[in-house]
C-alpha cells in the first residue's frame, strides 16, 4: 500500500494481536445476535444486561493477557464503561489486550444470485466511522462476508465471490487509511451437504479471489489479519472429519492461497463445539509449512459455555470468568501446538475445570 501515516503501526499492532499463545475473542455480536444468545438463559436483550455481560469478559482478571491478544466489540460496547465509570477500551488497554471493532453492517441478498447470496453493507461513510472507532481506542476491525456451499446449485456463485471479495478489499483499504488493522472475514458456512473436499476446493477458490482483490486494493499483508472457515464436512453430510484431516486440507488450502507477508491467521469457529475448535486448532499447528501465526477468533466457541454458566446472574460472574479463562488457556495452547486435552489443561493450570461438562 501507498504509505499511510499508520504504515508502522498497522504491522506492529496486527503482530501484537498474534503473538505467540495469543488470539481473539470475538464478542462482537450485533443487538440481534446477542439477543439469540441470551435467548438460551431466558434473558432479557436489553442494554444493562448486554452491557454486564460484556463487563464480564472485559473485567475478567490475572492471565487472560498471555491468551487474548485482541478482543473485537460492537459499537454500543466501544462508548459503554464498567460500574467505576471506566471505558471498556481503556480497560483492555491497560491489560495489554487490543481492541477492535466490528465495522460492517450486516448482509442483503444479492439480487439476480443465488438464493441466499448475500453482500455485506457498511462501506458508504465507513472512513468517518474508522476515524471516530480510532479516537475511542480501536486499533483493528473486522468486516464479515457471509458464502455458503451448496454443490449442485453450483454455490458459491462467481457473482458473490466477486461481490465479496472486491468488499472486503474496499473495507481493508478504508481502514488501514484511518489507522485500523482490518480482520478480512469471509466466512463460507458449514450449513449443508458438501464433503470436506469440496470444503476445500470452494475455500481455496475463494480466498485467491480474496487475496487477488487484496492486492488490487494496494492492501499491507503485514497490517492485515485473515479470518476464514476451517474446511470441514458440512453440517449435514457426515460426522465431524478427524482434526487431523481438517488440519491436512485446511493447512493445504491456506499455503495453496494466503502470502507468507500476512502476519496471522484467526480462525472463526462457526457453529463447532468448543472443543472441536480447540482440537482442530491445535492439530493445524502441528503441521509444518506454516510462514503465518495460525490462531483463533472465536465467537460461540470461546463463549457458548462462559453463557451457560453465567445464566445472567451476578452470583455466577466468577465462576463464569474462570471458565473463559479455561477456554482461552485451552485455545493459547492450541495456538502453540500444545493443547494436552482439557483434563491435563486444567490439572497443569489448576483452573477451573468441569469434569463431564458438556461443551
Ligand atoms: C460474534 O459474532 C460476530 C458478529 O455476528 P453478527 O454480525 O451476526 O452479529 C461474528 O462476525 C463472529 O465474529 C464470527 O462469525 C465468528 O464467530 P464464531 O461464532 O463463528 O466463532
Amino acid at each position: 500500500m501507498s504509505h499511510t501515516k499508520y504504515h508502522q503501526e498497522l504491522i506492529a499492532t496486527a503482530k501484537a494481536i498474534v503473538a505467540p499463545g495469543k488470539g481473539i475473542l470475538a464478542a462482537d455480536e450485533s443487538t440481534g445476535t446477542i439477543g439469540n444468545r441470551f435467548q438460551k438463559i431466558n434473558l432479557e436483550n436489553n442494554e444493562p444486561n448486554r452491557r454486564a455481560y460484556r463487563d464480564l469478559l472485559i473485567n475478567t482478571e490475572g492471565d487472560i493477557n498471555k491468551f487474548i491478544g485482541g478482543v473485537i466489540l460492537y459499537e454500543e460496547t466501544l462508548y459503554q464503561k464498567d460500574d467505576n465509570g471506566t471505558p471498556f477500551p481503556e480497560i483492555l488497554k491497560k491489560k495489554g489486550i487490543i481492541t477492535g471493532i466490528k465495522v460492517d453492517k450486516g448482509t442483503v441478498q444479492i439480487p439476480g444470485a443465488g438464493e441466499g447470496e448475500t453482500a455485506t453493507q457498511g462501506l458508504d461513510g465507513l472512513a468517518d466511522r474508522c476515524k471516530k472507532y480510532y479516537e475511542a481506542g480501536a486499533r483493528f476491525a473486522k468486516w464479515r462476508a457471509v458464502l455458503k456451499i451448496d454443490v449442485p446449485k453450483g454455490l458459491p456463485s462467481q457473482l458473490a465471490i466477486t461481490e465479496n471479495a472486491h468488499t472486503l478489499a474496499r473495507y481493508a483499504a478504508i481502514c488501514q487509511e484511518n489507522g485500523l488493522v482490518p480482520i478480512v472475514e469471509p466466512e463460507i458456512l458449514m450449513d449443508g451437504t458438501h464433503t470436506i473436499e469440496d470444503s476445500a476446493v470452494i475455500t481455496e477458490k475463494v480466498l485467491a479471489a480474496v487475496f487477488k482483490a487484496l492486492n488490487d486494493h494496494h492492501i499491507l499483508l503485514e497490517g492485515a489479519l485473515l479470518k476464514p472457515n476451517m474446511v470441514l464436512n458440512g453440517t449435514t453430510n457426515a460426522q465431524p472429519a478427524a482434526p487431523e484431516r481438517v488440519a491436512e486440507l485446511t493447512v493445504r488450502t491456506l499455503q495453496r492461497t494466503v502470502p507468507p507477508a500476512l502476519p496471522g491467521i484467526v480462525f472463526l469457529s462457526g457453529g463447532q463445539t468448543e472443543l472441536e475448535a480447540t482440537a482442530n486448532l491445535n492439530a493445524m499447528n502441528l503441521l509444518p509449512n506454516r510462514p503465518w501465526s495460525v490462531s483463533f477468533s472465536y465467537g460461540r466457541a470461546l463463549q457458548a459455555s462462559i453463557i451457560a454458566t453465567w445464566k445472567g446472574s451476578s452470583d455466577n460472574i466468577e465462576a463464569a470468568r474462570k471458565v473463559y479463562m479455561h477456554r482461552a488457556l485451552c485455545n493459547s495452547l492450541a495456538q502453540l501446538g500444545k493443547y494436552p486435552g482439557e483434563e491435563a489443561t486444567a490439572t497443569n493450570s489448576q483452573s477451573l475445570f468441569v469434569a463431564n461438562y458438556k461443551y
